[in-house]
């Protein structure tokens, strides 16, 4: 018999079933994200062909440089999510506030969104992807949904990253395990392709910008020494690794092990990366494959929010590197 992939409606479906607490209406919000990843792996793959590639001229409310496919996979998801009737806002890295989608008491979702991370690669075919995080708005109306947000009212239910490679590879967990799906183009499906992620305890790569090495705290320089120290089985030697797009980074990182980080600088003295829409959806993904995410001292999934667009610190990744990158900095 032909072995037929599942899909990634009947696999989220099957895993509602399995976790009752988990609201149906979570499949729909699901089968907007897909749909949307589905519209900007299409224009990834023709935008040289189109004029589609290079900036606009204008950054984004936390200072990048918008690309032309920043805007328009901004503008998609906004499309993807605004019909259903289920979302009551949006916090995308591409705009300043908060979307206030729809009020009803059937809008009981917040969606967090970096539509296009690593856009930098975009223009030389390198790997980019979108970071979505989904959270559960508490009862009552729709006045409060930054404080609820930011809070911690709203907790996350779902997060989900699109790393658009070589094949459009799409990364969810709603906090019962972590599942990945490749876009079968001919099919236009999501077929199961990684079942049930699981980190390795220790990896051979570490994912970080060394050019900043000299702005970094002495204690995180220390960490880089240690792991990078010459061992007599060259094997046992770690590589770096570092794409310049952080779903890249993270997800081979959550298959092969290893880190991932980016701590503070003398630029970025809060760390550069956003906590609501990069940071924490992408920590919930790989604390689920068993592996640990940290701004050094804390979980991740511990910290509190400011602002809908608050930096942060991380370290994330398989538990010995990451262990031993808190235990450098607590030294
Ligand atoms: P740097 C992309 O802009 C991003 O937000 C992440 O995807 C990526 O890991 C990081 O910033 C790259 O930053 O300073 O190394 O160019």
């Amino acid at each position: 018999m032909i072995q037929h992939s599942k899909t990634l409606n009947r696999h989220l479906l099957d895993q509602l079933r399995l976790t009752p607490h988990m609201p149906g209406s979570l499949a729909t919000v699901f089968a907007q994200m897909t749909f949307a990843a589905k519209i900007v792996a299409r224009e990834m793959r023709r935008a040289a062909l189109v004029g589609e590639l290079g900036l606009v001229g204008q950054q984004n409310s936390t200072g990048d440089d918008q690309k032309k496919l920043d805007i328009f996979a901004n503008e998609v998801f906004i499309d993807a999510i605004t019909d259903s009737g289920l979302i009551a806002g949006l916090v995308s890295e591409e705009m300043a506030e908060m979307q206030i989608i729809s009020d009803t008491p059937e809008a009981r979702y917040i969606v967090a969104v970096d539509p296009f991370d690593g856009s930098s690669n975009a223009d030389v075919n390198g790997a980019v992807g979108s970071i979505i995080g989904i959270y559960h708005k508490p009862d009552g109306g729709s006045a409060h949904l930054e404080s609820d947000l930011t809070s911690g009212a709203a907790p996350m239910v779902a997060a989900i990253y699109v790393m658009y490679g070589p094949s459009t590879v799409f990364v969810y967990t709603c906090g019962a395990g972590v599942y990945g799906f490749t876009l079968d183009h001919d099919l236009g499906e999501f077929l199961l392709s990684h079942n049930n992620i699981r980190i390795p305890p220790h990896g051979h790569y570490y994912s970080a910008n060394m050019g900043y090495l000299q702005d970094w705290n002495p204690k995180v320089q220390y960490f880089f020494q240690k792991l990078t120290e010459p061992t007599e089985q060259r094997e046992s030697r770690y590589s770096l690794r570092y794409s310049g797009a952080m779903v890249a980074d993270v997800h081979r990182t959550l298959l092969e092990g290893g880190i991932y980080i980016y701590p503070p600088d003398k630029k970025h003295p809060k760390g550069k990366l956003r906590l609501l829409y990069e940071c924490a959806p992408l920590s919930f993904i790989v604390e689920q494959a068993g592996g640990l995410a940290t701004n050094g001292t804390t979980r991740i999934s511990h910290l509190t929010y400011n602002s809908i667009h608050e930096l942060t610190a991380i370290a994330l990744g398989s538990p010995a590197e990451v262990k031993l990158y808190e235990k450098c900095l607590a030294e």
